[in-house]
């Protein structure tokens, strides 16, 4: 067994997880947070039998949209901080992660 970790962007949990369960995938959802933006996004936890990652994976992809994003930057100067052009970022589609399942029960 193999679990999908895939960090999305919060408009799109809700596509994600309907498409999900409609084929019949349960899944978790956890609400998190970017170390590089510091800005909400969703943890999806899918437990899936190996042969269907690809197929979770495509549903996540078909799902999942990037976004240009415009984060402020600053410069430091020798007197301070002043603020400099903001910069833009294209964040997602989706980041998948797959890792092994030592062990799954329900009890
Ligand atoms: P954030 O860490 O908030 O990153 C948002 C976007 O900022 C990233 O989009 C990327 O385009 C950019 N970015 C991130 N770190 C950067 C850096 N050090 N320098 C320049 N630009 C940077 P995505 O790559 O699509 O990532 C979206 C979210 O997925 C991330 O949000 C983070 O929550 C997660 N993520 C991405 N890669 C990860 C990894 N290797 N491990 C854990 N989480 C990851």
């Amino acid at each position: 067994m193999k679990l999908v970790i895939a960090i999305i962007n919060y408009d799109d949990a809700g596509a994600v997880t309907r498409a999900l369960t409609k084929k019949g995938f349960s899944s978790t959802k956890l609400a998190t947070t970017g170390g590089f933006l510091m800005a909400g996004n969703v943890t999806i936890l899918v437990g899936v039998d190996a042969e269907k990652v690809q197929t979770v994976i495509e549903i996540i992809k078909g799902e999942s949209h990037s976004r240009k994003q415009m984060i402020p930057t600053t410069t430091e100067m020798s007197y301070g901080y002043y603020p400099s052009m903001p910069v833009e970022v294209v964040v997602g589609g989706a980041t998948i992660f797959v890792v092994d399942v030592e062990r799954f029960e329900r009890v």
